[in-house]
């Protein structure tokens, strides 16, 4: 059985984006795979948290994803920082990825902006600790969004050259678990922005907490083009913003654009809007529902969270034990 692990950093309420391109792929693979999801709180870090908010954003976020349906049963559900293991792994692998390939990530280049000498240090080297997440476990499989394609082809990188370095054959090929709909959901008032919790603008996204009405809002305010709809998929090339409101209606209905585009191509983006709303507020709301209530059982939350991670201690521990004595150090 692959071993699978994820993370969701504690940033914000989980969006649209983070659900249809990440947590309900973690959902689904908890009955087939044995599954670590961590919120991971040193990535967070990597740009300046409040430190209270930090707090409450990481139990909002364990909250949201036991609503959503992680089982802290079935899965290791845990927080990145109460296990050691990641931060000592991702120093080692720090040390063995490359500089070019670090200035070769677009997420860097994105996040960092014009201004890239403010950027954190933390920020530069995310790849590694991401790498270092998952192979902490010797985890195989990976479900993420298309936008970490290119950190997971990085974490393979610095495997095999750690390997190679050491003369072993110690962490295993990660392979991504990208859903083709909607692996990459897109900012509602900018079609070439992926959709964010951290963007300024509330109106980019659907939080997974938002109400019907606001909801509503939202799409309804999202920004499109003058054209109609078409009736086929080829009819949308070029047409960013119609093409993510297509992929988002397909991916929440669980059928393919074309189908979406047979039932309501031809006509304006109105009645449209109205269709995706009410599939957005059908799907969403017993999430919003549940995560108010756990919102409000702290106890519980931590209670979730200490078991998680004495699971993930225990499993990481001798893996990271391991790649220190192949390093050499004496511990
Ligand atoms: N727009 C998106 N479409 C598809 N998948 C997405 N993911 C994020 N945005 C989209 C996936 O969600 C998982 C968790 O992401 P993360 O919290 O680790 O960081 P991120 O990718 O940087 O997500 P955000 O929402 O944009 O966070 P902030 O604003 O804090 O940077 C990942 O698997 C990601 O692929």
């Amino acid at each position: 059985m692959h071993r699978v692990l994820s993370g969701i950093q504690p940033t914000g309420i989980p969006t649209l984006g983070n659900y249809l391109g990440a947590i309900r792929n973690w959902v689904a693979l908890q009955d087939s795979h044995e599954c670590l999801y961590c919120v991971v709180d040193l990535h967070a870090i990597t740009s300046f948290q409040d430190p209270a908010q930090l707090r409450a954003m990481s139990l909002e976020m364990v909250a949201t994803l036991l609503a959503c349906g992680i089982d802290p049963e079935k899965s290791v559900l845990f927080a990145q920082s109460a296990v050691s293991a990641h931060a000592r792994l991702a120093w080692i692998f720090n040390c063995v990825a490359r500089l070019g390939w670090l200035n070769r990530m677009t997420q860097f280049k994105d996040k960092a902006g014009k201004d890239r000498e403010a950027a954190s240090a933390g920020l530069y080297v995310y790849p590694n600790l991401m790498a270092a997440d998952i192979h902490t476990y010797h985890a195989t499989r990976v479900p993420v969004g298309d936008d970490q394609r290119q950190h997971l082809e990085l974490a393979n990188d610095i495997a095999e050259k750690f390997n190679h370095d050491y003369g072993v054959d110690f962490f295993p090929r990660i392979e991504p678990l990208i859903l083709p709909e909607a692996a990459r959901v897109m900012s509602l008032r900018d079609g070439s922005r992926k959709m964010s919790k951290s963007d300024p603008s509330d109106q980019s996204r659907i939080n997974l907490t938002d109400d019907a009405e606001t909801i509503a809002l939202k799409v309804r305010r999202a920004k499109t083009d003058p054209e109609k709809l078409p009736s086929e998929t080829e009819g949308l090339a070029g047409r960013s913003e119609a093409r993510n409101l297509v992929d988002i209606y397909a991916a929440l209905a669980g059928i393919d654009a074309a189908s979406v585009l047979r039932a309501h191509g031809g006509r304006g983006f109105g009645p449209f809007k109205e269709a995706l709303a009410e599939v957005l507020v059908t799907r969403l709301a017993p999430i919003a529902r549940e995560t108010r209530r756990l919102v409000a059982d702290e106890g519980y939350l931590l209670g979730v969270l200490r078991q998680g991670a004495a699971r993930a201690n225990a499993l990481a521990e001798p893996i990271v034990k391991e790649a220190e004595r192949l390093v050499g150090f004496l511990s």
